[in-house]
């Protein structure tokens, strides 16, 4: 087993029932002209920690671990969308509407694809979902089951939204989870921040907390008795 010294208690996991689920690291949330940037945020705390997700694949490409992409997105014909999720936010440029990186959250668009500096690998699972959350919608958990994982790793954009919703997906279906802090972003800070205190309050509530260099060097470590 691999032994992370995490918050609030360490945290252990095998790389082979163990899967890192990269939240939609797609241009929509982290270049100007995607649906981040047209509800008016400030792209730039999410484009900071691209090389941190970049380190954090190649790590799990590394220990062989399974790795899952998801994708913030919906059908052409926004069918998958809600009413509801239309109307709010930009009225002017919402979901569905063309953006500079093509029809916003859409998915097959330019703007809907994942970062080209964090492209899926061959045999990487690629799920979109059209919720925030990275289970709603999708064959996910199946998926998972069917490869015997038990616990996931966790990063992405927008701590709060995709990123926390997913996580407490997963933790009700019974998964370990742990939150690598700061290889996720949100555009507000303090609710980035909040959010990781949320998760592992209450003994971990909802799970776990470390950084990328806590991970690395608990692989290394294991690298080393296991060569
Ligand atoms: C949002 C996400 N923030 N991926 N999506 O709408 O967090």
């Amino acid at each position: 087993m691999i032994r992370i010294d995490a918050f609030p208690y360490p945290y252990q996991f095998h790389p082979r029932s163990t899967a890192l689920v990269v939240i939609d690291m797609q241009r929509d949330f982290v270049e100007e002209g995607g649906f981040g940037s047209a509800l008016g945020n400030d792209v730039r705390p999410l484009g900071a920690i691209v090389p941190t997700v970049a380190a954090l694949l190649a790590l799990a490409r590394q220990t062989q671990m399974l790795v899952v992409h998801t994708r913030e997105s919906h059908l052409p014909d926004l069918s998958d969308c809600p009413r509801t999720k239309r109307l709010r936010g930009n009225p002017t440029l919402g979901i569905g509407d063309v953006g500079p990186m093509g029809r916003i959250l859409v998915r097959g668009e330019p703007g809907n694809q994942i970062l080209p500096q964090l492209t899926p690998m061959a045999g990487e699972i690629v799920i979109d979902k059209p919720g925030k959350g990275a289970f709603y919608a999708t064959d996910l958990h199946a998926q998972l089951q069917e490869r015997g994982i038990t616990h996931l790793l966790v990063a992405g954009v927008t701590t709060e939204v995709c990123v926390q919703t997913s996580m407490r997906e997963a933790n009700d279906r019974g998964y370990e989870c742990l939150v690598v802090e700061d290889a996720c972003a949100s555009y507000f800070p303090a609710f980035h921040r909040a959010t990781l205190d949320m998760l592992t309050a209450q003994g971990g509530i909802v799970g776990w907390r470390a950084p990328l260099a806590q991970l690395q060097s608990a692989v290394t470590a294991y690298a080393g008795e296991h060569p």
